[in-house]
């Protein structure tokens, strides 16, 4: 294009873009046309920016005191943490420590409320600070996400962490008693009655000692209803069941949603049970597990496994969790499988929830299976038994359509517009497609567009609910490579955020290095769906039960108490001041240490640590915290806030002294 031209195509854009631009204040077109600065071309220019990159820009560009529209919470995967990221900005605005210490926030690092949680994730007494998350869950209502809690796995030792969005602080962490590792989770139903937990590689449930050649008698795989239970927060462990499943290896599950309510989606691989040894001449994982066309997708009955769990004489109590055996799931038609083509990777059901979207992986097809179709086939009874006895459907029975998308589809999203995404890996390309409902000719691929590169997952905005609204897609790509300035040979993610809106093609608009964690999944909801607090409710209060704390200390009422050898410090922390300022303690004593944020001001968070001790905490407004220790080295330590709170922060400190 001839310079002239593209400086006045180029002005032309600048001007609708800008005119289309929502703010409060929206200048008139011809203001905007005299108000648009000379040298944005000159800029525009000099930097090389094409009139698609000047429209990205302007997309995603996000001028200072104007929020998100949505937010983004990725996993951060073995990170094991949560990572919630402004939509379109693509800024991050927190990292939410979820299986892992994180300093900042003072998780890990000595306070009571977050020690609580984390030693709710050990393992049989051994401590657990890492975890490997995989696919965040918000909580929901009616199909929609409802603001109020997120809920994530942890891969690595199958446990379940559950988000309080209110002060987006981890309250609860669950250790599955039969699973070691899971990744078929957490996906929530409709309402939230349960969150859902699947094993990925069989063990024996319990993961007892038991050689690889028992394998097909003793290991098996299992699907976790752990029950939510939304006045107190919490998983009730005592209300939540399992399915014993057969020893494949089950992958990625989604709820059934609408008709489909009740009911859940999981598929599989290694229905070859492989079981690997490649150094006793046996074939290696990677191959044993890809031998056959087929694997099963798992088709659970969650309402009716829930009744059969509750009725004394069907289950079986393992570990402490109740247990509904594989042999009584077939009997009560809790569980059912169908083939699906080969090794695929994502499961996700339609925003009407009458199709459930099954991606190949190793075949260039997805698959779209039919909810009424189902039904049908297992009232027909057309089915035969696998060889652990679970009844198998006939594909051609529940099989709606096949659409041919490219080389490794992974993981599907939706829009409102009867489209569905998905991601090919191996082609680092995302895909869309049209859904046809009943009729297989309409599912057609629509448009196919480059990422850069090997996209997994991908998350639309609001797309996995019953009304996904379209607008903006994320790849959560695997690999960067070139697109960002080197930082050596450990690399970021590349989240790349794409324009879906219109029926014009897909547009990436805006690359986000991830270098804080490997995202999987992501969801993504309105941001104003979010009632969060800018302070705690009142001044004394204990983050982890969400009300006043006993161990709250208001101001003139500071002390240290010492009883033998136990030391107690009630103190508080407000612009520019901790009280007390002396702790004078005896080598040897265990010392219990209070502080309490006396601020109500929005942002006012007071940092503490205490050299030599490992002790690190975040005390937002309001917040009491809490932690112990031994004080079993003397000598003068120095103790002081570490969030630059005020002009007098590098005043806000204290001595304490271990007198030997
Ligand atoms: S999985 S892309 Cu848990 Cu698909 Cu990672
Ligand atoms: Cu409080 Cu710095």
């Amino acid at each position: 294009m001839k310079k002239s031209l593209w400086i006045a195509f180029t002005l032309l854009l600048l001007t609708l873009m800008l005119v289309g631009c929502g703010r409060d204040k929206e200048p008139a077109a011809e203001d905007l046309g005299e108000a648009l600065p000379a040298d944005a071309l000159a800029v525009a220019s000099e930097r090389g920016l094409s009139p698609d990159d000047i429209r990205a820009a302007l997309m995603t560009y996000t001028p200072s005191g104007i929020l998100d529209e949505y937010i983004m919470f990725a996993s951060g995967g073995h990170s094991g943490n949560v990572i919630a990221i402004g939509m379109p900005s693509m800024r991050i605005l927190k990292n939410i420590a979820v299986f892992t210490p994180e300093s900042w926030q003072g998780y890990g690092y000595g306070s009571t409320d977050s020690e609580t949680v984390l030693n709710q994730g050990n393992v049989n007494g051994v401590e657990i600070r890492t975890g490997d998350t995989h696919h965040p869950a918000l909580s929901e209502t009616g199909g929609e996400y409802d603001g109020d809690w997120l809920f994530i796995n942890d891969k690595a030792s199958a446990r379940i962490a559950v988000i309080d969005l209110r002060d987006y602080e981890t309250k609860q962490i669950v250790k599955n008693p039969l699973l070691i590792n899971n990744h078929g989770s957490t996906f929530v139903m409709p309402n939230t009655e349960y969150v859902l937990e699947e094993s990925q590689y069989a063990t024996p449930l319990g993961w007892e000692f038991a050689p690889i050649s028992e394998y097909k008698e003793k290991y098996r795989g299992l699907m976790t209803a752990w029950k939510f239970d939304r006045e107190t927060g919490r998983i009730d462990p005592e209300l939540s069941f399992g399915i014993e499943i057969p020893p494949y290896w089950q992958d990625l599950c989604d709820a059934g949603k609408l008709v489909s309510e009740g009911w859940a989606f999981c598929n599989s691989f290694n229905t070859e049970l492989a079981t690997g040894g490649v150094e006793q001449g046996n074939p290696p994982f990677e191959a044993g597990v890809s031998q056959r066309d087929v694997d099963y997708l798992h088709i659970f009955n969650i309402n009716k496994a829930a009744e059969v769990a509750a009725t004394e004489g069907k289950y079986e109590v393992m570990n402490g969790m109740r247990v509904i055996r594989m042999a009584t799931a077939v009997e009560e038609g809790i569980l059912y499988l169908a083939p699906e083509p080969k090794s695929p990777h994502g499961a996700d059901v339609t925003p009407d929830g009458k199709y459930l979207v099954v991606a190949g992986k190793l075949d260039p097809h997805v698959t779209i299976y039919g909810f009424d179709k189902i039904q049908k086939a297992i009232a027909a009874g057309n089915a035969t038994p696998d060889e652990f006895g679970v009844p198998v459907l006939p594909f051609d029975e529940v099989m709606v359509a096949q659409v041919e998308l490219g080389l490794g589809p992974l993981h599907t999203q939706f829009d409102g517009e009867g489209n569905a995404y998905t991601s090919l890996f191996l082609d680092s390309a995302l895909t869309k497609w049209s859904l046809g409902g009943d009729d297989p000719a309409g599912y057609k691929l629509l448009e196919k567009t480059p990422v850069q590169y090997n996209v997994g997952h991908i998350a639309a905005a609001e797309g996995d609910t019953v009304s996904p609204d379209g607008k903006y897609l994320v790849a959560l790509n695997k690999w960067a490579v070139d697109r960002f300035v080197s930082v050596g040979p450990l690399l970021p993610q590349n989240l790349q955020l794409l324009d879906i809106s219109g029926d014009g093609p897909m547009k990436v608009i805006y690359d986000m290095p991830m270098g804080i964690g490997e995202p999987h999944y992501a969801q993504i909801i309105k941001a104003d769906k979010i009632e969060s607090w800018n302070t705690y409710p009142e001044v004394g209060w204990d983050p982890l039960t969400q009300s006043p704390s006993e161990f709250a200390t208001k101001a003139g009422e500071e002390s240290i108490v010492r009883d033998g050898n136990n030391v107690t410090v009630n103190m508080t922390a407000i612009r520019s001041h901790l009280t007390p300022e002396h702790v004078p303690l005896k080598q040897g004593d265990h010392v219990t240490w209070h502080i309490t944020n006396l601020e109500t001001a929005h942002d006012a968070t007071h940092g503490f640590q205490l050299g030599g001790y490992n002790i690190s905490l975040s005390i937002e407004p309001g917040e009491t915290t809490s932690f112990e220790f031994d004080a079993v080295n003397s000598g003068t330590y120095t103790y002081y806030c570490t969030e630059f709170c005020s002009a007098l922060h590098l005043e806000m400190m204290g001595y304490m002294f271990v007198e030997p």
